[in-house]
């Protein structure tokens, strides 16, 4: 009776559990593949749970027959026969865990290999997109090297192509994972990671970092967006393209603050250029800025300009409280928000 107390004790947290596991956001589960690599890591989990749960399932019938099969009955006082080593028995309960190992090993080692395989796509060949990714305290860095521009918080790659990915860190440990896609690998600082993606489908995937690497860690979010060749391409050359000259006056009062408060030194637009902090170059096609926040709300882009700290603990950016009339800034954001590569219709 009392074990049943107990247990009831647990409901309400396994409810919680059912309530969680609905929780996944979209695009960043591993249980919805939507590329080649992750569809073969959630193949192979089922694969082994299939393996246990054949294991377990077997075990516990033949546990229960036995049980009532050799139950001691009334009227048997005989201890009964004993039997020592029966050698086809000993045979059989070996063999079984090997070949279950075999039905293991097999696709995990050809899979292993098949993941670990960083040659360019067979069919892509010299045109495999390779980015350089690099991560930072909490942000992430991804250069075009051959392209020759660098992007920031959201990487662009072509659908159904394998993409190569070189990963870097400068100061601490952190992992890139694109759950839908793939696995996760580390940046470690001074040591060259390659791994490779390719998604399935155009659309746009969540990415995280997944090695805790300081007080704002949770808030290192990134976005994967596969785009149709053609719509690549597009984008490339848009961010390799020097930015037009504002028309609007506001935009271009607020390039001027954003010169004239050496924004620009950390901050790259167009092309080239420093990458202390992430690329701005196509800032207004995102739709969170720093990991987490909506681009939309002026009021989280103005409190960031000017006390960055107060939204992420620990980030490198410069507060620039007092620094920026409501004016500039005001400019400023129109000028942020008009960076832009797509075609946003
Ligand atoms: C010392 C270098 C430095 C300077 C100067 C600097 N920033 Fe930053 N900025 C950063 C870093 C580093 C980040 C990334 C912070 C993070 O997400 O943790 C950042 C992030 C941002 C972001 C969010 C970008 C994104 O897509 O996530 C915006 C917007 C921004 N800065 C605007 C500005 C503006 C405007 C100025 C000038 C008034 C400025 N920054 C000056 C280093 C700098
Ligand atoms: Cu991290």
């Amino acid at each position: 009776m009392k074990r049943w107390k107990t247990a009831w004790r647990f409901l309400p947290f396994s409810l919680l559990l059912l309530l969680l596991a609905g929780c996944g956001e979209e695009n960043l589960t591993a249980l919805d593949p939507k590329g080649p690599q992750a569809k073969w890591l959630l193949d192979n989990m089922l694969l082994s749970i299939y393996v246990m749960a054949f294991v377990t399932i077997v075990v516990f019938a033949i546990f229960f027959i036995i049980l009532a099969k050799f139950r001691r009955k009334p009227g048997d006082d005989e201890i009964p026969k004993q039997v020592h080593g029966n050698t086809a028995l000993e045979i059989t309960w070996t063999v079984i865990p090997i070949l279950l190992l075999v039905i293991l090993a097999v696709p995990t080692i050809t899979g292993t290999f098949m993941m670990a395989d960083t040659e360019p796509d067979p069919e892509v060949g010299e045109d495999t997109v390779v980015i350089k990714v690099t991560g930072h305290q909490y942000w992430w860095q991804f250069d075009y090297e051959n392209e020759g521009f660098t992007a920031g918080q959201e990487v662009y790659i072509p659908v159904g192509e394998k993409v190569l990915f070189e990963l870097h860190s400068v100061d601490v440990l952190h992992s890139f994972w694109v759950p839908a896609l793939g696995g996760k690998m580390d940046t470690v600082p001074g040591i060259t990671n390659e791994m490779w993606l390719e998604a399935s489908y155009a659309d746009v995937y969540k990415g995280k970092c997944a090695e805790l690497c300081g007080p704002s860690h949770a808030l290192m979010d990134f976005k994967l967006i596969a785009l149709e060749r053609d719509d690549y391409d597009a984008w490339v050359e848009g961010m390799q393209a020097e930015p037009a000259e504002p028309e609007d006056e506001l935009v271009a009062a607020g390039q001027e603050v954003f010169e004239s408060q050496s924004c620009i030194g950390c901050h790259a637009v167009g092309g080239e250029g420093m990458a202390t902090g992430p690329t701005l170059t196509n800032f207004g096609d995102r739709e969170v800025f720093a990991g987490y926040l909506d681009i939309e709300d002026e009021g989280a882009l103005a409190q960031w300009i000017k006390d960055p700290k107060s939204l992420k603990q620990g980030t490198l950016m410069p507060g620039y409280e007092g620094q920026i009339n409501d004016e500039d800034m005001e400019a400023l954001i129109a000028y942020l928000k008009s960076l832009t590569v797509l075609d946003n219709e």
